[in-house]
């Protein structure tokens, strides 16, 4: 067996053998649902606007978290991983309107107890390949019954067009093994180009409903 598949074993191991390694991030994950919720239906009451269509969530297999600590060069143990691996835990917000993505973004990170340790827009500037959502990496607090674990968790947002193209994307394309042919992948670019014209015209027509 390789020295990689060794690590890579030892890493899933231990996650199994410790489970509440996984179980915290769990609970951040149903801490931060909760949160996205209360302001999905407050914010519907007073503005009779939902800023949010749906959100789904994940806590990362153990493979794949030994494989990204590979990748990463990451010590196999657990401690390591927890502080180098920012979306163990991870949300997905899907939003109607390009602007609902920030407004949700501002208010869940205006939250005293959420901690915002790094934003990524790739709705302002979109990733080469056209990939476009807003990832934040927050922490917040897990209240256990002896101690206050802070757990950081992915946070993306993004449109119900921009979902729809990284969904798919994600089914072709994304982690394929050999290179993508150059065809392809302008076709892609280019329908990402289209998904992004979408929002901005179902943008304009909100604005002027609302
Ligand atoms: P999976 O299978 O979705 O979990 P960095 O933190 O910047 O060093 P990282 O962690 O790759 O590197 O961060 P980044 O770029 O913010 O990407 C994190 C996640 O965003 C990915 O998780 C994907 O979910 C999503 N993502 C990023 N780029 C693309 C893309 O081009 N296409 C699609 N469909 N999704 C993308 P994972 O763990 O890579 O994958």
């Amino acid at each position: 067996m390789s020295g990689d598949a060794l690590l890579d074993e030892s890493v899933t191991d231990a996650i199994r053998q410790q489970p509440g390694f996984l179980l915290v991030y769990k609970f951040a994950i149903e801490e931060l649902m909760t949160k996205l919720r209360i302001l999905s239906e407050e914010f519907d009451l007073t503005h009779r606007h939902d800023p949010i269509e749906h959100i789904t969530s994940r806590v990362k297999r153990p493979e794949a978290i030994a494989a990204k600590a590979l990748r990463r060069g990451l010590a196999a143990d657990l401690a390591a991983i927890a502080e180098g691996l920012d979306d163990v835990a991870g949300v997905r917000v899907v939003c109607p309107f390009v602007s609902d993505v920030y407004q949700v973004a501002d208010m869940l990170t205006g939250h005293d107890d959420v901690e915002l340790l790094r934003r990524k827009d790739y709705v302002a500037v979109p990733k080469d390949n056209g990939y476009r959502s807003l990832h934040l990496i927050v922490r917040i607090p897990v209240f256990l019954s002896d101690r206050v674990e802070r757990v950081k968790v992915e946070v993306q947002l993004r449109t119900i067009a921009m979902d729809f193209w990284a969904t798919l994307e994600h089914k072709l394309f994304y982690k394929y093994d050999s290179q993508v042919p150059a065809d392809f992948a302008t076709e892609l670019t280019d329908v990402a180009a289209l998904a992004a014209q979408l929002d901005s015209r179902m943008e304009n027509l909100h604005r002027r409903l609302h």
